[in-house]
């Protein structure tokens, strides 16, 4: 039994060291090493030598099996090594895994913004998209804020000539719809708009969803129904909303509109500075002065009308408490959504 250990040793070896490639190791492999292997065959007959010899040749056998797998296990690097260098030749290794670019995301304001879209859509509206450089008339006299109305003051007008701007809301789409078509009307304007000011919550350029609906006999009922489907598929749950009276020059009677806050539920906490209210947008029944300028005679016809920021809208959604982060292009927020 000792000599057999010691020839296999020296015969497994010698063949070790003559092996050419990766197929001759995984011969070698199963004739010494394998479970029928020459090996398995000399351990099994351990069994039947005498009881005083045995711990010794067990030794033994272990100890060339093990001095076998190292060898194995060197030649077997190398000759792995050797063929991955033959194949790749001088040129580039073409089995190393490639390098991926990551995939893009949309921005969060576009989601936003589509979302909202869609939602609004789904309540029969269709989207209409105008310039962004508008006349004085779409923007304001239209709107019912005439030239020296204070509430000019109010947005910070870039003026691009002398009665030419970058839109300060997205009305004056609106009202041009509201000039070529006869009601019945579910229109949203989508959009940028520009005005001039910049902080924490202000950016010259951001994004508005305006809507209005026209058509005989609609109430301020009407503009609760719609406003609180759309907050409620929004923020995913059954939000609570105030109206608060207010004033804008388009509308009357106006409103602002509040939602419970999505961070603590109404009970008052940093974000809603402890009034466990949120602002989400602006709205009110059509001003009778704007159908007058879009040839809608307010006898007969009655509507509402809104205005949301997509940017406020989305700091909330997803609990951003700057605004500018939107517009700095940091990989590292924008690969959030
Ligand atoms: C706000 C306020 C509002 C409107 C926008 C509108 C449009 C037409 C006629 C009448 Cl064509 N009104 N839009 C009405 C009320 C409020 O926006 O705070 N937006 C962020």
């Amino acid at each position: 039994m000792e000599n057999e250990l010691q020839s296999l040793e020296a015969e497994a070896k010698k063949s070790l060291s003559n092996l050419e490639d990766v197929k001759q190791l995984e011969e070698f492999r199963i004739q010494y090493l394998g479970r029928k292997g020459q090996f398995s065959t000399i351990m099994r007959s351990l069994g039947s030598v005498p009881a005083e010899d045995k711990p010794r040749l067990g030794q033994l056998a272990n100890s060339v099996k093990s001095e076998i797998e190292k060898l194995f296990e060197e030649k077997s690097q190398n000759l792995h090594r050797q063929s991955a260098q033959a194949s790749s030749g001088s040129g580039p290794d073409l089995t190393l895994p490639g390098r991926c670019p990551a995939p893009g995301t949309l921005h969060p304001i576009t989601k936003v913004m589509q979302e909202t879209c869609a939602i609004f859509e789904s309540l029969g509206f269709s989207v209409a998209e105008g310039p962004d450089v508008e006349v004085d008339y779409y923007n304001f006299e239209a709107l019912n804020i005439p030239a020296h109305h204070p509430a000019r003051d109010m947005h910070d007008t870039f003026y691009v000539g002398d009665s030419v701007l970058l839109r300060t809301h997205t009305s004056p789409m609106q009202a041009r719809v509201m000039e070529s078509q006869d009601p019945p009307l579910r229109v949203i304007a989508p959009g940028k708009v520009y005005r001039c000011d910049s902080d924490i919550t202000h950016t010259p350029m951001f994004h508005q969803v305006e809507g209005v609906l026209v058509d005989k006999g609609i109430s301020f009922a009407d503009l609760k129904g719609i406003l609180t489907v759309f907050t409620q598929k929004m923020f995913d749950k059954d939000l609570a909303l105030r109206f608060r009276p207010s004033f804008f020059p388009f509308t009357e009677p106006s409103a602002e509109v509040d939602i419970a806050c999505v961070m603590c539920n109404g009970v008052g906490c940093r974000v809603c500075k402890k009034t466990g209210w949120l602002e989400i947008l602006g709205s009110g029944m059509i001003d009778p002065e704007v159908f007058k300028k879009v040839g809608y005679d307010p006898d007969v016809y009655s509507g509402f009308a809104f205005g949301l920021g997509i940017e406020r809208i989305a700091m909330l959604k997803y609990g951003i408490d700057d605004i500018r982060l939107f517009y700095e292009n940091d990989q590292r927020f924008l690969s959030q959504f």
